[in-house]
């Protein structure tokens, strides 16, 4: 069907021995209505530089994007609330989630019904376990976490879009390692982290990248705290990988 949005990554097709490897547009799913970022706080660890990439790509696409911070049964530091409060602050929704003690289910059940919905995140934090707690027909495989190194074992290998009825579909996905933009300038990147762009047109340069320019509104705003140092600082370390010609 025709695309009227989509999500994508930047994948890097291997070729022979001593030859560049091609970068090439990985397309994840389109016709899109929302994508849900699925995050843990503690195993797997919260790693908000990692949200936010998937962030950017919702934005880039105009998805409606939704965060989860699912597993919140573990989070012995009482992390969640702090990050959801951040994130709301940035202007995205943030549903707290237990599938273990279930919380949360069923506000995230009405988001879903009637929606295309895609599920995406790091390995292990419990995309399919939620949706199998959301849907307990669906039966999908589920695996834990190992202790040695909290990461997920990629238990949920290939992308499936599981029709519901009611025009409401679902989009488990592997999990995801690593993540990189595909097509996002150095230039066009703060205009898709939200609680940039409210100032973004005060920058006194036009192609200002938010880094050292003088002027920079951006800049101005994390100096009084308008804009988080978590996220500017998210922002500089996605700079520095479309400088180093990552993205392209
Ligand atoms: N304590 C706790 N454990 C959970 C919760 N949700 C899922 N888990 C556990 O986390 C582990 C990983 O869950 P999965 O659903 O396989 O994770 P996934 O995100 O689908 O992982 P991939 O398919 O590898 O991407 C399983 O052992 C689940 O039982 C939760 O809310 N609380
Ligand atoms: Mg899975
Ligand atoms: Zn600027």
């Amino acid at each position: 069907m025709e695309r009227k949005n989509y999500i994508s990554r930047k994948a890097i097709k291997q070729r022979g021995a001593g030859q560049r490897g091609e970068r090439l547009e990985q397309i994840i799913a389109s016709n899109i209505d929302n994508l849900f970022v699925i995050a843990s706080i503690e195993r797997p660890q919260f790693n908000n530089r990692f949200l936010d990439r998937l962030l950017v790509i919702g934005e880039s696409s105009h998805i409606n994007t939704v965060i989860v911070i699912n597993k919140i049964d573990i989070d012995s530091e009482e992390l969640a609330e702090l990050w959801k409060e951040l994130y709301e602050e940035v202007g995205y929704e943030v549903l707290l989630t237990s599938v273990k003690e279930n919380i949360g289910i069923e506000n995230l059940h009405q988001k879903i019904i009637g929606n295309k919905n895609i599920f995406w995140g790091q390995s292990g934090v419990g995309k399919s376990s939620l949706l199998n707690k959301l849907f307990p027909d669906l039966d999908l495989k589920t695996s834990d976490v190992s202790d040695y190194s909290n990461k997920g074992k990629h238990t949920t290998v290939t992308s499936n879009m599981i029709s519901l009825g009611n025009n409401t579909f679902v989009i488990d996905t592997p999990g995801i390692r690593e993540i990189d933009p595909y097509g996002i300038s150095k230039e066009n990147l703060g205009h898709y982290f939200k609680d940039f762009t409210p100032f973004i047109n005060n920058c006194k340069f036009n192609t200002c990248t938010h880094n050292h320019e003088p002027g920079c509104a951006i800049i101005a705003n994390v100096e009084n705290e308008n804009i988080t140092v978590e996220r500017y600082e998210s922002y500089l370390n996605m700079l520095e990988t479309i400088e180093e010609g990552i993205n392209f």
